[in-house]
């Protein structure tokens, strides 16, 4: 998917919807993993059609009371709503230029890096959730959010958005190439350069950058 696109479906998307959506797919992706049962107990064969009827339940509700402008705040309370905001609005006036284009993300440079400050609802916690066609660097372990994401090839320098020594978790979603974080307090310029780890479709996931948390400062993708 393009960059434009990522942030018209995120613009875009009514909150009802974007729940009735999740839920559909937490339906099919419950069923999926239940399905064939492992020992073809009669326990296993029925629990899909328990998951499924409890879903769809929840879908109905969910959609019949269809609240809330925070559809895609995972804990849905007031004051981490305001906790969120409060985030996006240090990061608008610590590094001006980016542009909030829904209640959890802010885009730089037409959408070419876009910072996601709380977990959508529809990603489970401790995973590895970056879309496809993106490499994502998350500010703690186990894929703790915030979340930064970049695509394109070459040299990009994290501080430009302040995120330089932030990096403790990432995840490359793309299919080819591969992405190197480098750090370089060691000196001015490339000359203090030390490239830390390294991801590839071989290689894609990483919960802990262990020993080099915190540590990255610029990326350079090879495509
Ligand atoms: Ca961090
Ligand atoms: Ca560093």
């Amino acid at each position: 998917m393009s960059a434009s696109g990522t942030f018209a479906a995120a613009a875009q998307t009514p909150s009802a919807l974007a729940k009735a959506g999740c839920l559909l797919n937490v339906v099919a992706s419950l069923n999926g993993n239940l399905s064939p049962p492992a020992q073809g107990g009669e326990g296993m064969t029925r629990q899909p059609g328990w998951v499924a009827a409890t879903a769809i339940t929840a879908l109905v509700a969910l959609v019949v009371s269809a609240p809330a402008p925070d559809a895609l705040l995972a804990a849905g309370t007031a004051s981490y709503e305001a906790s969120v905001q409060a985030q996006i609005d240090a990061q608008l006036t610590a590094f001006p230029g980016g542009k909030q284009i829904s209640e959890i993300e802010v885009a730089y440079d037409g959408g070419r890096f876009v910072i996601t400050f709380a977990r959508p609802t529809h990603s489970v916690a401790g995973t590895a959730d970056c879309p496809s066609g993106w490499y994502c660097f998350y500010d703690g372990i186990n894929f703790g959010y915030p979340r930064g994401k970049l695509s394109d090839c070459g040299w990009q320098n994290l501080a430009t958005w302040g995120w330089d020594d932030r990096t403790e978790s990432v995840h490359y979603n793309v299919s080819t190439g591969s992405v190197t974080f480098i750090d370089n307090d060691g000196g001015r310029g490339t000359a203090g350069d030390l490239g830390l780890f390294s991801l590839g479709p071989g290689n894609p996931i990483d919960n802990d950058v262990d020993p080099f948390r915190n540590m990255a400062d610029s990326t350079e993708r090879f495509c």
